[in-house]
């Protein structure tokens, strides 16, 4: 993309609304636009930051094994009468009237209405295990919608349902879920910490909240500082093993951490005093089993093996996708700006042409663009006539992790400057080894 052709509303005062440091740099970035309370227009550059983590999560969905779809933002409130939760959501739920006088509401999430379309097709145990899952705009009328993407009333998340036979068969998918996460969020950069929750509206006796260590986070967490040394990283797992699954969800669970609403401070007292921590989390996700309830008032049953009717154990399991693009700002940023983790970044390399309108750096920065479009590469090519500085503090700003800059100094040596954006670090080479460098 060229700069001088994009639309990057970027701001060069401090927004006085904004209270944390990822809304701020969100809306200096040009990322968003809040349109009403908690209600935010995702502008071009915060656009392909929300569909890059969204890529991030369809991919480890499907690697685990569950069915994307799409359902509705708009619901019948006939479905929520059916679960009780018409009534019980209380002022978090948005209700509308279409002209019909129907009763409609703004999907808050979805349980109801899987719920109700596996009860209307699946009528076999051979269709289990199933998992289906869609990632959709959400409405919840909180009470203090803050901190931009944060909290809003608005937002994204993907949410996921597993049906199953057996409650055994439910908790592998708890499982698989878990491992799942732990995945998805390394590949953001983050290190979410599973801890042990309190399943609220939802209902159900097992459920994890993932959380990130942020300062400006709403959750106070308690946990053992062991914890912080587990990595998933890149190892294999057969998610259909459901040993495997239960191996990694002990071994990353089995340390104490928990946020305020579970503490319990004798249990907590039993850590090792020089590993106890206290800190402030970001909830990113969070899983859930809650057994058969759903599916009996809103008649999902199978015949079983042996020809009995049975409700299908259920679960459901939450990724706050618009939420993460501010808490991957709040665990990665400086003074300067935004540092996205690659796969994350909204352009992976930023070309700076400190002496645009010059024959030569003009002509480099063309070849590097280029070749940086044909390596597949999501390249920001800054050719806008502006002082050398303003660019590098627009690419600071924004984060690509690489910048190349290009000046007809360098260029006379046969060289242009390569800048990591998380370490500062340049080195200079021949502009026809920067791709190479970076593939
Ligand atoms: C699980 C999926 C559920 O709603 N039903 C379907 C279950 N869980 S949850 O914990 O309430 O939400 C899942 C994740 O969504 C994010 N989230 C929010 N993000 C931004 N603004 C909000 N107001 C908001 N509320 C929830 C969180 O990341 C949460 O973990």
């Amino acid at each position: 993309m060229r700069l001088s052709r994009y639309f990057l509303p970027v701001l060069k005062e401090n927004p006085s609304e904004a209270q944390i440091v990822s809304h701020r740099l969100m809306l200096r970035a040009g990322m968003i636009k809040q349109q009403a309370a908690g209600i935010y227009s995702w502008l071009p550059l915060g656009f392909k930051v929300l569909k890059n983590i969204e890529k991030i999560v369809h991919e480890e969905q499907i690697r685990a094994g569950h069915h994307p779809m799409l359902m509705p933002t708009l619901q019948s409130a006939d479905l929520w009468r059916k679960s009780g939760r018409y009534d019980a959501y209380g002022p978090e739920m948005l209700r509308i009237r279409d002209r019909h006088d129907r009763d409609m509401l703004y999907g808050p999430t979805n349980e109801e209405m899987i719920t109700d379309i596996v009860a209307n097709y699946v009528t076999s145990y051979k269709a289990m295990p199933l998992t289906l899952y869609h990632v959709q705009w959400k409405f919840r009328d909180e009470v203090r919608p803050r901190f931009g993407v944060m909290r809003g009333r608005e937002f994204y998340m993907k949410d996921g349902y597993n049906f199953d036979l057996t409650k055994a068969d439910a908790l592998h998918a708890y499982n698989r879920h878990l491992v799942s996460y732990l995945r998805t969020y390394e590949r953001m950069g983050l290190q979410a910490i599973p801890m042990r929750a309190d399943s609220g509206p939802i209902g159900g006796d097992y459920t994890h909240e993932f959380l990130v260590l942020a300062d400006t986070g709403e959750s106070e967490v308690f946990y053992d500082s062991e914890i912080t040394d587990l990595r998933f990283g890149d190892r294999a797992i057969d998610y259909d093993d459901h040993a495997q699954c239960q191996a990694v969800l002990e071994e990353f669970t089995s340390r104490y951490a928990r946020t305020d609403e579970t503490h319990d401070a004798a249990e907590f007292a039993r850590v090792p005093e020089a590993r106890q921590r206290s800190a402030r989390g970001i909830e990113v996700g969070q899983i859930f089993y809650f057994g058969t309830e759903y599916s009996e008032k809103l008649g999902a049953y199978v015949q079983n093996e042996a020809g009995e009717r049975v409700a299908l154990h259920m679960g459901s399991h939450g990724i706050g996708v618009s939420r993460l693009a501010g808490a991957i700002i709040e665990a990665s940023h400086d003074e300067n700006g935004i540092i996205w983790p690659y796969e994350v970044a909204p352009f992976k390399v930023g070309i700076v042409n400190v002496k645009q309108g010059d024959a030569e750096p003009d002509k480099a920065c063309e070849d590097l663009y280029k070749a940086f479009s044909a390596a597949g590469i999501d390249t920001l090519y800054d050719d806008r006539e502006e002082r050398a500085g303003g660019k590098f503090a627009t690419m600071d700003l924004i984060g690509c992790p690489w910048r190349v800059t290009v000046g007809p100094r360098g260029l006379k040596n046969g060289v242009v400057e390569l800048t990591d954006r998380a370490t500062g670090e340049s080195e200079e080479l021949a502009p026809e080894l920067v791709v190479s460098r970076l593939t």
